[in-house]
């Protein structure tokens, strides 16, 4: 019998239809479920669509973790990373706070552990250390400030120092050492597996078959790429920058989840990625609406925070949003 090739099967409407059944029916079981347990649901911008599209709010981790704290809800469900569902934590004490998939961590948080900070610390005797939100509760609890992406310059002027210690990101610190050239920045050498393999070559390969397009970077690229860029900033300025702007072509530089959201949003304009990177990140892709589902319906694996580290990590964070919330 001769065997349907595989493209065939994967274009089939049937194929396509029984996708879409199956999405609506969880969509329909997610929904219930919230209501019974009076929950917000919360997806970075790096989420697959159907589970962005599902959210209560879509952005960034700081962003997304205030929504939380405003909210009446009583549980909260983080589709992101363990660093992202810490913080709602941290701004939430009081409310239940889950992942959406328990096993979605950040590499880049992973490179830096309390034990290492404290080493790093004695190297430096009294310079502070800025955080980045990317960054465990621990590791937060022995830092002086955080940042995100968005606020890292502000808060680094702010502090008014002469040098800083910078964690866990080189490249977020460079970008940091090159807009305050005024204080010494001194970084772990930490990064993003997903932003470093972006090459500047793709970028400059789009930019010959799209000379008007727009470069949009995340400060967690590396330099060469930064080089390239138009705009640099956090996946909420990338997208309201897109989003605002007059230009039609846009090459994204951070992690597929951006490009995916801008497409859909704006359909009369294009979203390109530099092409021979695979720029997703394994781990902000492991949630599903399968696993929304049952975090609601077991409520296994809540968040929690020992008391000692979490006032000390919410000092942190209290403070970052002080300079700049
Ligand atoms: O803080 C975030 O959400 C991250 C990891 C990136 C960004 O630029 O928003
Ligand atoms: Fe961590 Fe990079 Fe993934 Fe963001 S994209 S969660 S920094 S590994």
């Amino acid at each position: 019998m001769a065997v349907e090739p595989l493209s065939t099967l994967q274009t089939s409407p049937d194929v396509k239809q029984n996708r879409q059944n199956r999405l609506n029916a969880l969509t329909e079981e997610i929904k219930q479920l919230k209501k019974e347990r009076n929950a917000v649901i919360l997806a970075h911008l790096y989420e697959r669509l159907e589970v962005q599209n599902i959210a209560d709010h879509v952005g960034d981790s700081l962003g997304l973790s205030q929504v939380a704290a405003k909210t009446d809800a009583d549980v909260i469900v983080f589709c992101g990373v363990h660093f992202m569902a810490e913080t709602a934590k941290l701004l939430s004490p009081q409310k239940k706070v889950f992942l959406g998939n328990a096993n979605a961590g950040c590499p880049m948080a992973d490179m830096i552990t309390r034990e290492d900070l404290v080493e790093f610390k004695a190297q430096y005797p009294g310079v502070p250390v800025v955080a980045y939100v990317n960054t465990t509760a621990e590791v937060k609890a022995e830092s002086d400030v955080c940042c995100t992406s968005a606020n890292a310059v502000n808060v680094v002027k702010a502090l008014n120092v002469p040098r800083i210690l910078c964690v866990p990101d080189m490249h977020l610190a460079k970008y940091i050492q090159s807009q305050v050239p005024e204080v010494e920045v001194i970084w772990w050498n930490g990064f993003c597996p997903t932003h470093l393999r972006m090459q500047p070559e793709d970028v400059i390969d789009l930019k010959k078959q799209y000379p008007e397009a727009m470069v949009l970077a995340h400060p967690e690229c590396d330099d060469p790429i930064k080089d390239l860029a138009d705009f640099i900033g956090s996946t909420t300025k990338i997208r309201e920058t897109a989003m605002k702007s007059t230009k039609r072509v846009f090459i994204v530089c951070t992690e597929d989840g951006v490009r995916a959201r801008l497409s859909e949003d704006c359909p009369d304009k294009l979203f390109l990625t530099p092409t021979r990177a695979c720029a997703v990140c394994p781990n902000m892709k492991l949630t599903r609406l399968e696993n929304i589902r049952n975090v609601l319906r077991d409520m296994e694996g809540e968040i929690l925070i020992p008391e000692d580290i979490a006032v000390k990590a919410r000092r942190t964070l209290d403070m970052m949003m002080a300079i700049d919330g």
